[in-house]
Formats: structure tokens, C-alpha cells, sequence
């Protein structure tokens, strides 16, 4: 009788530690692995891996960025998380540096489509509110990264409904600006969901 009881045991220990191996390997088949092409930095953000890569180039406004981000696969990119900022930060002040010249971004930021101007007065799309602009990139979530310079956003002369990042002065560190969307900037930000590795 006490060997029968022994054997269960023994054979009911067996049957859980097979079972959770077998539920560890299904987990870790779960885990997609993805990649960013050279020179594009990956980030995690809560609709998946999505890839950013600063470009300095001249453009006429925002919509020109948008299209040479398209043209890479890509679109004007938002920022999500601290760790997307600090990075556009670094490498914006490293540009900055290099131009010694008066460096603005055009990043995936614009007002919300209610918000445009010159609609933009009804109470929930005043210019100091947050909620009156959004990410245009499609994925990025959240409006905590809008890190306004000082004063703004204003939507001066009633026609700022794009988002730019400066970089002209020590102190403005690549704070935000809402923006002329036909305006020119030295450069500007694209981003795109990381591959998925088979
Ligand atoms: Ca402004």
C-alpha cells in the first residue's frame, strides 16, 4: 500500500514538472524578437517595437519631412516614453553642435483635428492644453513627452498647428513648439515599426 502511495506521488510530481516545462516553451515561442535597420534605434512602446532615426536635412515644412520619412518606409515619429526624449535630446544637441546654427526638428506632432485652427477656441483645445494635439506616427500613446519651451504652445496668429522641437539655444534643450506647418527645420525625426525576426 505505502509503495502504491509512493508511486502516485513520484508519477504526480513528474506529470507538474512536465507540464510546466512544456508551458515555459510555449511562453518563451510567445516572445517575438524584433530589429531596427542600422542607425535606427529601437524602443518598446505599448503598441509594440517601433524604430527612430533623427535625419538632418533642410526641409519647406512638415509635410516635406513626412514625405522623405515615407520614402524610408517610415513616418514623422511622436515620442512616447523618457527613454525616446533622452535620446532625440542627445542626438539633437549632438546636431546642434555640429551646425553651430539654429537647429529645429519636425517631429510627428499636430493639433487634433478639432482642434485646428481656426476652430481651435472651443475650451478643451486651448492652446495651453495638452489635449489639443496628438501623435501623428499612429502608434505612439500618450501626451506626457510634449515638453513645451516656455510660453508655449501659443498658436500664434491663430495658424500654429504642427509640433517642432528646438534646439537653437542652451536652454531650449529640445523643448516643443507648436508651429507654421509650412515652415522650414533643419531636420526631422522618423520612426517605424521594428521587423519582426522569423
Ligand atoms: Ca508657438
Amino acid at each position: 500500500m505505502v509503495k502504491i502511495f509512493y508511486f502516485i506521488l513520484i508519477f504526480s510530481i513528474i506529470t507538474e514538472v512536465t507540464s510546466y516545462q512544456q508551458q515555459q516553451e510555449e511562453e518563451e515561442d510567445c516572445i517575438v524578437e524584433t530589429e531596427c535597420p542600422e542607425g535606427w534605434r529601437k524602443f518598446n512602446r505599448k503598441m509594440g517595437a517601433w524604430c527612430i532615426s533623427l535625419v538632418v536635412n533642410g526641409v519647406k515644412s512638415q509635410k516635406e519631412a513626412q514625405v522623405n520619412c515615407e520614402r524610408m518606409g517610415a513616418t514623422l515619429s511622436g515620442i512616447e516614453s523618457q527613454g525616446e526624449y533622452s535620446y532625440v535630446q542627445y542626438k539633437g544637441n549632438q546636431i546642434n553642435k555640429n551646425l553651430n546654427e539654429v537647429t529645429w526638428l519636425w517631429i510627428g506632432g499636430k493639433r487634433r483635428s478639432e482642434c485646428l485652427s481656426p476652430k481651435g477656441s472651443a475650451a478643451e483645445c486651448q492652446p495651453m492644453a495638452n489635449n489639443a494635439f496628438e501623435w501623428s506616427d499612429g502608434v505612439a500613446v500618450g501626451t506626457s513627452q510634449m515638453r513645451w519651451a516656455a510660453g508655449q504652445p501659443d498658436n500664434f496668429r491663430g495658424n500654429e498647428d504642427c509640433l517642432h522641437m528646438q534646439f537653437d539655444q542652451a536652454q531650449r534643450n529640445g523643448v516643443m513648439n507648436d508651429y507654421p506647418c509650412d515652415q522650414v527645420a533643419g531636420g526631422y525625426l522618423c520612426g517605424k515599426r521594428a521587423s519582426i525576426l522569423e
